[in-house]
């Protein structure tokens, strides 16, 4: 039994779940939280059961002010338009114990919310109806809470897409070089000092008022959107601990580091990892079709800078967790945070390969 387990048979009594950690099963990719489906004996009815990262967020009391307030409000929202608030979006339960979360006899911080049955969660992009689904769905996301107060959020990871912090943060751990790995990744630093300028475009546009503030999900990759297993379509976005206020460009950009190729974060053999021109395409016209409207001018315009800078931020993270000792991105084999990077490195290199194309597609749209 791993370490969490031991605590299912507690946090599942908590929320009067007639179940025990016999009828958990491991759950999902995620690389942060802990996450497990529960299946009642009796009544076959299943749920997710979280443990919220405790080294990812440092208040999950904020964490689960933000999803609640988020969900409710989204759950309204679609009401209003018709849609099946039970299957649009997610719905958490209350602990007996009260309050928005249970805390074990550690500390540690659990929710556990339905799961929303005959929906199917991917992990790449299998066909571009599937990419453009969540593109759609993303989309929406952005519409619906475009009049949610964004200022009433908490900013449950401080500096989360803060490029300009992430890298500075990177040049922190290969100053340091605790593990003496900084040497076998010359070429991955090099690559993203390089770009120390790109890492302040974002920002600077939104200290302009170039870029406006946004709720904003942070994390859209196609694995947080599940799809309707009967009609294909993106109904539900799951992983909202990082909703905060932020860039559109970045719920954009993050999507299409993770989707608009066919390969896996991970891959070792980086031929095999291209980004592809048609899915970015693809992606644009469902995110724009979702958005409907909400969208300026500008931040249409910027929408390839949001894919390179996610892209870029995210190889950043994983190479500062390869130089501390991966503490924060969970592995499985070795090395992992390091080919992690690399992937994004690459796909960096063709985003700016192909820039002047990325910014002919996005204007079609504009
Ligand atoms: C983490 O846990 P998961 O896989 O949903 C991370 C994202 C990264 C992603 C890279 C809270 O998301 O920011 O883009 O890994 N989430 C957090 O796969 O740091
Ligand atoms: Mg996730």
């Amino acid at each position: 039994m791993g370490k969490m387990e031991a605590y299912l048979d507690e946090v599942l009594a908590a929320f009067d779940i007639k179940a025990g950690a016999a009828d958990a099963v491991h759950f999902g990719q995620g690389h942060v939280n802990d996450t497990f489906m529960v299946t009642e004996p009796e009544s076959g009815r299943r749920f997710v059961v979280q443990r919220i990262s405790p080294a990812a967020f440092k208040r999950p009391d904020q964490v689960m002010e933000n999803v609640i307030g988020i969900t409710e409000y989204l759950g309204r929202e679609i009401e209003k338009n018709g849609g099946d608030r039970t299957r649009e979006a997610l719905r958490f339960l209350r602990p007996r114990t009260g309050g928005l979360y249970y805390e074990d006899r550690d500390g540690g911080p659990w929710r556990v919310y339905p799961y929303v049955e005959r929906t199917l969660c991917y992990q790449t992009a299998e066909t571009p109806e599937l990419f453009a689904a969540s593109g759609r769905a993303f989309g929406r996301f952005q519409r619906l809470l475009r009049d949610y107060p964004a200022g009433t959020l908490y900013e449950t990871i401080p500096h989360f897409h803060d490029t300009e912090d992430r890298l500075a943060k990177l040049k922190a751990a290969v100053a340091a070089d605790k593990l003496g790995r900084a040497a076998v990744c010359g070429p991955e630093i090099d690559f993203m000092l390089e770009r120390e300028a790109d890492c302040s475009v974002a920002l600077q546009a939104l200290r302009d008022g170039v870029l406006p503030l946004r709720v904003t999900h942070n994390d859209t990759k196609l694995n947080n959107v599940l799809m309707d297993e009967d009609t294909g379509e993106g109904i539900c976005i799951i992983d909202l601990d990082t909703v905060m206020p932020g860039l559109a460009i970045n719920d954009f950009g993050d999507s299409i580091r993770f989707g608009a190729n066919h390969s896996a974060e991970d891959e070792t053999d980086l031929s095999k990892v291209n980004l592809d021109l048609d899915l970015f395409e693809v992606y644009t016209r469902a995110f724009l079709e979702g958005a409907g409207g909400t969208l300026t001018a500008a931040e249409i315009e910027y929408l390839p800078w949001g894919a390179k800078l996610m892209t870029l931020e995210c190889g950043i993270r994983f190479l500062t967790d390869y130089l501390e000792g991966d503490v924060y991105f969970h592995i499985s084999r070795e090395h992992q945070n390091l080919d992690r990077c690399r992937t994004q490195c690459k796909l960096v290199s063709d985003m700016e390969e192909h820039w002047d194309e990325l910014a002919a597609i996005v204007k079609k749209y504009c």
